[in-house]
C-alpha cells in the first residue's frame, strides 16, 4: 500500500536543508563574477537571508558555514545570531583551496610546512564547529596533480591519510568528518579524492565518525548517483549531501533543474532515513535568494514524490521479475502532482504556500537593496 497523504505530509514535516553561507554571496564562473545588488556584506548577513528562506519555506533550519569566508570576530555573537533567526549551524566547511600554498595541494602536499598549515586549519575548524554547536566537519580537497609523473599516487594518499588522521583524532564527541570526492576540477590528471570508492576507503580507515559526503556535480557524465546512494547507505557510509544540478560537469545549478528524477530516485533509495540534506550550488546569473529558496521548494517535492511509492508494490512487481511493472510503480509516484500537498506541509509548519511567489511579495529583495547597496563593479576572473 502506498502511504496516505497524511502519512505523506507527516514524513514531509521532517524534512530538514541545510542552505550555505556561500550560496548566498557574490560567484562567478572563472571567467567573471557577476554581482547582485543587496549580497551581504558578511556572515551574519548571510545568515539573515538564510533565515528568510527558512521562514518561507519552513525547511531550511540550518545554514553551512564555510572558513575562513564567514570568518567572524566573535563566533559566540554568530551563534547567538543565528538562534535568533531561529536557525542552527550546520556542516563546517574547511577551506583548502585558495592560499597560495596549496597550489600543489594541501593535505597531500608534497612539502610537510604545507601539509601542516592544512592540517592546522582543519583542527582550527573543528574549534569554530564545537563554539558554534555544528556536528559536522564537511571536506572537499582540491588536491591532486595535473600531469603523469608529476608527483607520486601512492605517496600522496599517504600523506592524506596520516593528515586527516590527525584532524580525526581531534574530533570531540557528536562531531562527525564528512569526506566529499570530485573526479576532476581544479586537478585534471589525478584528483587524490577522486571517486566515492576512495572517499569510502579513506573513512573505513579513519573511524565510525567519518562518513562520505555525495555532491551531485561530482561524478563524471552518466554515474548512477542513486545506486552510489545506495552502496553508500548500506555500509553505513552515507554523510549527507550537497544537492545541485549539472548538464555537463559541476555546474552547480539549481537542484533538480535538470534531472528531477535522478533527485526524485535518489530520495527514493533514502525512503525515510535522511542523512544530513546541503545545497551546494552557485548562482551567478539567477536571483540569489529566490535561487535558494526554489531549491528546497524542489527538493521537498522530490521527498513528497518519493514518499508516495507503493513499497510493497515495487516490492511484488521485483519479486516477479515485471520489469516495467516495477518501473511503472516508479513513474506512478514520480507522475503526482505534490505542489499542493507541499504546500500545505509548509503552512501548517508557519511557511509560505507558495514560497516563491511570497519572496517577491514580501519586499525582503528591495530592503536589502536599500540596506545593503547596489551591486560592486563586474569583477573579470583572470588577470583582474
Ligand atoms: C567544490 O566544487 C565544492 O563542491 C565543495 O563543496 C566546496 O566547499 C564548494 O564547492 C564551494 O566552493
Ligand atoms: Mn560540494
Amino acid at each position: 500500500m502506498a502511504r496516505t497523504s497524511a502519512e505523506v505530509e507527516q514524513e514531509l514535516a521532517r524534512l530538514e536543508v541545510e542552505t550555505p553561507s556561500w550560496g548566498y554571496g557574490d560567484s562567478g564562473t572563472r571567467f567573471a563574477t557577476f554581482p547582485q545588488a543587496g549580497r551581504p556584506r558578511d556572515a551574519f548577513e548571510r545568515i539573515d537571508d538564510a533565515a528568510e528562506v527558512h521562514r518561507l519555506t519552513a525547511a531550511a533550519p540550518a545554514v553551512a558555514l564555510h572558513f575562513p569566508w564567514d570568518r567572524v570576530e566573535d563566533l559566540g555573537s554568530l551563534r547567538r545570531h543565528a538562534e535568533s533567526r531561529g536557525l542552527r549551524i550546520g556542516a563546517v566547511n574547511p577551506n583548502l583551496f585558495q592560499a597560495a600554498e596549496y597550489k600543489l595541494g594541501s593535505v597531500a602536499n608534497p612539502d610537510p610546512a604545507v601539509r601542516a598549515r592544512a592540517v592546522a586549519h582543519l583542527l582550527e575548524c573543528v574549534e569554530i564547529a564545537t563554539e558554534l554547536g555544528s556536528t559536522a566537519q564537511s571536506l572537499w580537497l582540491a588536491d591532486g596533480t595535473n600531469y603523469a609523473g608529476q608527483d607520486d599516487l601512492r605517496a600522496r594518499r599517504e600523506r592524506l591519510l596520516e593528515s586527516l588522521t590527525e584532524v580525526y583524532a581531534a574530533l570531540p564527541p557528536g562531531q562527525e568528518l564528512l569526506l566529499e570526492y570530485k573526479p576532476f576540477e581544479p586537478a585534471f590528471y589525478a584528483t587524490d579524492l577522486a571517486d566515492w570508492g576512495s572517499a569510502l576507503l579513506c573513512c573505513q580507515k579513519l573511524g565510525e565518525k567519518a562518513a562520505v559526503l555525495v555532491d551531485f556535480g561530482h561524478h563524471l557524465l552518466g554515474a548512477n548517483i542513486e545506486q552510489i546512494v545506495a552502496i553508500l547507505a548500506a555500509e553505513g557510509r552515507l554523510g549527507g549531501f550537497h544537492f545541485n544540478n549539472r548538464k555537463y560537469a559541476d555546474d552547480d545549478l539549481i537542484v533538480g533543474s535538470v534531472n528531477p528524477f535522478e533527485l526524485f530516485s535518489v530520495f527514493v533509495e533514502l525512503g525515510t532515513d535522511l542523512p544530513r540534506l546541503t545545497i551546494d550550488q552557485a548562482h551567478n546569473v539567477e536571483a540569489k535568494i529566490e535561487a535558494m529558496t526554489l531549491s528546497v521548494v524542489n527538493i521537498q517535492e522530490a521527498f513528497a514524490k518519493a514518499l508516495l511509492v507503493d513499497r510493497e508494490a515495487l516490492a511484488a512487481a521485483q519479486a516477479e521479475g515485471d520489469v516495467l511493472g516495477a518501473h511503472e510503480v516508479l513513474l506512478e509516484a514520480f507522475r503526482a502532482d505534490v505542489r499542493e500537498l507541499c504546500a500545505r506541509v509548509r503552512e501548517a509548519a508557519g511557511g509560505a504556500a507558495d514560497p516563491v511567489a511570497a519572496l517577491r511579495e514580501s519586499g525582503y529583495v528591495e530592503r536589502i537593496v536599500r540596506e545593503r547597496g547596489a551591486a560592486a563593479p563586474v569583477s573579470a576572473g583572470w588577470n583582474a
